[in-house]
This record gives structure tokens, sequence and C-alpha cells, in this order.
């Protein structure tokens, strides 16, 4: 950092400047005190070969914040910097002066409504979220005086994914809307067009014949009335019988009250859905009397109830005088002009607070196939319901009973009820939203995959968030108490060349690299067994482990943590983790945790890196097993088919481009482990692209279609 740039950090946040400075003039005291937690254990330095073979876990551990990208030697720092002590004091006086110059301006600016553009509100690029009753980016867990890291432009080049769905560039937020219209997959997205972080909410929209390939087209949805012009928010996609498409959106009005809206499609014979148009009713649907104005967003999609004969709607909301709990509302239409909000409520819990994108579904107990939403219930049918917390910014769902004559749902297990039981995913993953695709006759769930580092990054990288892979969800039918979601068939058309390795044994406090060639864009599945003896012994292991809790797969435990190590570079100083974890009660009853562990996962300091996991039900006679998908910068993980699933976003610095690795991982202290069967797939990219008038002569149709 040159001085001019120390200066000037030193006006704008002194906290941080003496962060800076102090990591810059004595960076071994400052990486030991930031790195202390993080280096408890590591590997050792293996070269990949072509035979798995494993390397033992030596002692030390190169802490992960060393400074190697400084050339500048530490003595000759130390003089630099009082040097540069000098000029500051030195300048104090004067860029006091400057700041209460700028201040005056700014606040006269403000005075007037205007900032430095001339135009009203927040500056340009910054998020209004909070302000306007969405807090859409959370990365709490990043110190707010993080210094920034010194990212190269490969480095963040390398982070845009191969197929994964994104904008070609700027803010992309949840919930999609995503629907199917005649041979067309279709996904409407939260997207700001001016900016890669929130604001200006407007309806992005892209197509696909295979939820693979996607090509983006024209906004669909802009703000542009009084009713929607602080933002065209999330919506929904109901299908009428007659094949005509109906979709309700929350708008932002003028005053940031919400209120819920309607939008055709102008040409209905235009499969590409390319223009909109707004009813002459909006908004149809305002905050009824008791909830916030801010506080009523995100419709359903509709179900048909045949003994209403009408159709029903569900919005999210919250019911602060009823101890903080999330509710949902139902409203009944004919037409979808008027409605009329049924007494009660779907479903509320306290001290869960705001729902925003709320999902209601059902599911098939007996068969593997999805169904409509408007599926009645009844034997062999449950209804999911699914919310996403605002407060903490999880999507949770449970699965239970929908009595539409009493606009009530109840939970199987009340304990493990909306909000405070089961997550779609336990990683970095929110606002998610289901829709059923009638072609293939299965309920496909999309999720948004946030960012963890900081605004400015995303700004210097010109985007920001991402859509995980397509998944189809089902109930699972042998534990009869969670979902199963795994990536669309589709996917699989992306696999390349593939490798197989079975029956590697990895010793406990052992990594294995596997010599795979490039590792950055790979569809990974794996299987492992844990030594029965050993596993018998271990009486009591583990008992009230946790993986968010834990220090990741540096904590060592009689049973785990194995399984692998994603965009890992050659020795180890960046890795991401995806791991099991056994804990054995007393008892003898056994417990799995499924974990990813991003705390060394790139050497940036500017963001939020977190140990992500849950429980995942194993039953007998199954091995452990799980899919990892990899995109560059993601890490998408099923275990045990998909009953529990974590998304991580990562950015290393190191382990990018052809220097990204595989290893596996046996961190147990008393089990030696096998991989009975590890399976790799190179992926291709998928072709995520403006659409040109020659792709509607289906140039990339599919076989599918
Ligand atoms: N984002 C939308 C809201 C929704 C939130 C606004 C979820 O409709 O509640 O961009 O991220």
């Amino acid at each position: 950092m040159n001085t001019c740039t120390q200066a000037l950090l030193f006006v704008l946040d002194p906290s941080l400047f003496i962060c800076t400075f102090v990591s810059s003039c004595f960076p071994s005291t400052f990486h030991a005190m930031g790195a202390k937690n993080l280096k408890s254990w590591s590997f050792s330095s293996s070269s990949s070969s072509s035979t798995a073979s494993s390397s033992s876990i030596p002692c030390s551990y190169p802490p992960l914040l060393h400074p190697d990208h400084s050339a500048t030697t530490p003595s000759l720092k130390r003089k630099k910097c009082l040097q540069l002590l000098s000029f500051v004091a030195g300048s104090a006086v004067l860029i006091l002066c400057i700041v209460a110059l700028v201040s005056y301006g700014s606040n006269s600016a403000s005075r007037t409504g205007l900032d430095g553009n001339g135009e009203s509100g927040t500056r340009r690029g910054d998020s209004r979220g909070p302000a306007e009753g969405v807090s859409e980016k959370s990365s709490a867990a990043m110190p707010r005086s993080s210094p920034s890291y010194p990212w190269t432009n490969s480095m963040l080049l390398w982070q845009r994914t191969a197929f994964h769905f994104q904008p070609q560039k700027n803010w992309m937020n949840g919930q999609p809307c995503p629907t199917y219209y005649k041979g067309w997959y279709h996904l409407f997205y939260q997207y700001n067009p001016d900016s890669a972080v929130w604001g200006n909410i407007t309806w992005g929209h892209a197509v696909s014949r295979d939820l693979v390939h996607w090509l983006y087209l024209p906004l669909a949805v802009v703000p542009d009335r009084w009713y929607d012009a602080n933002g065209v928010w999330t919506g929904s996609a109901t299908t009428l019988p007659d094949g005509r498409l109906v979709m309700i959106y929350t708008g932002a009005t003028m005053e940031s009250v919400q209120v819920q809206n309607l939008a055709f499609p102008a040409d209905p014979d235009d499969p590409l859905l390319v223009h909109w148009v707004k009813s002459e009713y909006n908004p149809v649907i305002v905050p009824p009397s008791g909830i916030g104005l801010k506080d009523f967003r995100d419709p359903t999609t509709a179900w048909y109830v045949p003994t209403d004969s009408a159709w029903r709607v569900a919005i999210g909301s919250k019911n602060d005088s009823q101890h903080h709990a999330g509710v949902v509302l139902v409203y009944r239409t004919t037409d979808f002009v008027s409605y009329e909000l049924l007494p009660g409520v779907l479903h509320s819990v306290t001290g869960t607070g705001m729902w925003e994108c709320v999902d209601f579904y059902p599911v098939s107990t007996e068969s593997a196939v999805g169904l409509d939403t408007s599926a009645a219930s009844g034997p062999g049918v449950k209804h999911v319901l699914k919310a996403s917390m605002d407060d903490n910014k999880h999507d949770y769902y449970a699965i239970g009973t929908y009595a539409a004559a009493s606009n009530s749902w109840v939970p199987a297990d009340p304990e493990k009820d909306v909000g405070i039981g089961l997550r779609y995913d336990y990683g970095k993953y929110y606002a998610s939203k289901t829709f059923y695709d009638p072609v293939k006759e299965r309920r496909v769930l999309w999720g948004w995959i946030g960012e963890t580092d900081s605004e400015r990054t995303d700004l210097r990288k010109g985007w920001a968030s991402l859509q995980t892979v397509p998944r189809t969800v089902l109930f699972d039918q042998k534990t009869g108490r969670n979902l199963l979601q795994w990536p669309v068939e589709e996917v699989e058309s992306l696999r390349l060349s593939s490798q197989e390795f079975s029956n590697i044994s990895i010793t406990a406090g052992s990594v294995v690299p596997l010599d795979i060639g490039k590792a950055t864009q790979l569809d990974i599945v794996a299987e492992f067994s844990v030594d029965e003896a050993a596993l018998a012994g271990a009486i009591g292991a583990d008992v009230g482990y946790n993986c968010s809790t834990s220090r990741g797969a540096a904590q060592r435990g009689v049973i785990g943590p194995f399984g692998l190590l994603v965009l890992a570079d050659e020795d180890l100083s960046e890795q991401t983790a995806v791991y099991f974890y056994v804990a054995r009660a007393t008892d003898g009853s056994l417990s799995t945790h499924f974990c990813h562990d991003e705390l060394r996962s790139s050497e940036a300091n500017d963001l939020a890196k977190t140990v992500y996991g849950s429980l995942v039900p194993v039953h007998d006679g199954e091995t452990l097993s799980v899919r990892i998908l990899v995109d560059h910068s993601i890490v998408e993980s099923f275990a045990q088919g998909g009953r529990t699933c974590i998304t991580s976003r990562v950015y290393p610095t190191k382990a990018i481009f052809s220097r990204a690795r595989l290893f596996l991982l046996n961190n147990a202290t008393g089990v030696d482990v096998t991989a009975t069967s590890v399976k790799i797939w190179q992926m291709n990219s998928a072709f995520i692209r403006p659409f040109y008038e020659r792709d509607s002569a289906s140039s990339i149709r599919t076989s599918n279609n």
C-alpha cells in the first residue's frame, strides 16, 4: 500500500488505517494474531502422483495469512513506516481541514437531497437494501475494518463459474422466479441492471431448453410505476389450466410499501415471453391491517382448491406483537384481480421473525415423481412449507399436512417446525424457490448463493451472486422425515472424461492426493467406509459435536473428520474441506455430521469464512456417500443422496487455474478410513450467453427436447 493510499485511509477510516499500518509494519505479529486460531493442523506438501499415496500430517502449519506477496523486507518496511508516521503526523492538520471542507460539501449536498452525482438518495454503488426493507447481503462474520486484500484481476476473473447460472454482470439476488412455458425453461431473477450491489431491483430474464445452457433475454419487468418504483421484487408464476401464465410480484412503492401486483405476457404466443404488461388493476393486494407496510412480500405460486372453486396465494410476513412470529397469510381469488384474505394464518412460528420467499408445495410420499402445485392433499401426499428467515438468512422447511378447508398446515414434527428445524442447505444459500416441471414431472428447486466477500470487491469484479444448479426435490421415503435434493439429471450432460479410484486406504491423520489434472470444474461422487473394529470401540466419542461450532477440519476426533479437500493448492495452504464426522453415543448409537470448512479456503482476509454443516441421516447398511460439484468458486455438496446439502462460495487466491488440486482427507485420530469408490468427472462449461436471433432456430436444443 503506498503512502498516499495510507494517508487517505487514515482520513476515511482511522481504525482500518491502524490495523493496516500495524500489519504492514509488524507482519509476523499481526499474522500470528490473525492466524492463531486457524493453524492448529496441516498437511505436508505432497505432490500428486498417478497412484494415490497417503502422507502424514506434520505438526506445524504455515500461517494462511503469511504475507508472501510482499516483496519488501521487514527492516526496510519498518524504516518506511517511521517515515510514513512522520508524514501522517505532519499532514494531519492539513487533512483535517480537507475533511472539514469535504464534510461541509456533502452535508450541503444532503441538505439539498442530492448526492455527488446529482441523484437523490444513497450514493450510486452503495447497497440500499437495509434502508428499503431487505437486508440482502449478510457477511456479518466479516470484520468491517478488514483490510482489503490485494486481489489481482486474474484471481477475480477465475471466480466466474462455468456451469452455474449468473448474469453477465452486476447484482443478482433471490428469490428467483422459475417456470416452464411452451418448450422453454424461464428464469426471472432479482437483478440490479446498474451495479454489483443491491438496488434498482428489476426482473432479469434468461431462458433454457435444458436447465443447463442459458440465454439472456432483455429485462422482463422494470420498476416504472408508482406501485413498484422502488423495485420489482420477488414474484411467482402460476400456469392456469388453459396454459396462460399469471405473474404476481411484490412491488416496493414510492414510499417503500410492499404491495402485490400482476404482470402478464404481452404476447402469449411468444414462447420466449420477451415482453410483459402490468395489470391496470395494480396493486391487487395491499398490506392488511396489523401487518407492517414493509413486512408483506413474495407471493407464492397459486394453487387451486376444487372444493372452493378458487385459487389460493400465500404471502410471508411477521407479527412482532406475537413474540416476533413468522407468519404466512393466505388469499383466495377466482380471477387473480380481487383477493380475499382468509381468516387466521396458514402457519406461524414464534421467535422466527420475517418470513421471506415462502414456498408451499405438495410432495408424493409414495413415488419418485414431483407434483403440480395444485395437487390435492390426501393419502400419499404431504405438503412442504418453506420460508427464508430474514433474521438469519437461512432457508428452513418442514413437511406436514395441509387442510384447505381450515386454511391450516401442521408440521409432522413440531420440534422441527419451519425456522427451527431442517434447512434446504446448510451453507451460503438463501431465498430459494421451486417450480413444477410438467415435461419431466419433477419439482425443481433453485437457490441463491450470495457473496461473502466485500462490496468493494464485488464492485471491482463487476458481478455479485449466483444460483445453485437446479435440484430435483423428492420426499425421502427411506427416512420419512426429510427431502432429498439432487442436481437435475441434465447437469450430467456436462460430464467429460472421468477417472475412478477404488479402495484407497486413508490412515488416521493423513491426506492422499488424487492426480486428476485440472480440478476447477468437477463432478465428484465418493463413498467411504470406516474401519469396523475401531468404530465399535469408539464409545462415547464426540457426542456433543457440532460442525458450525467446531474448528472445522482442524478439529480432530476419534471418527472424523474424513472426506475430501477441494480447491486446494499443492502445499495445502488453501483448501476447502468437505467431510463427515461421526459421533458415537454411550448407548452405541451413531450420529453422522456432514460439514464444509471454509476457514482455509482463501488467503484473502476481507472475506467471511465459515464452518457449515449439520447431521445427516445414515441408515443401516448404507455407506457414507457424497456428491460434490466444484465450479471455480462454488462447492455444492449432497450427502447421502441429498439428505443434507451444503453450498460454499469460496475465494481461493492460490488454488486457482491449473494450481487447483484434489485430496482425500482423514484427520480422525482413532480410525482408518477407506474411500471405497471415488469417481471424478471433468465438467464442461455451459453456454450461458445472450440470446441471438438464430437461437430461436433451436441451435442449442438438446436431445431432451
Ligand atoms: N429479496 C427481494 C424480496 C425478498 C428478498 C427483494 C429476498 O422480495 O424478500 O430483492 O432476498
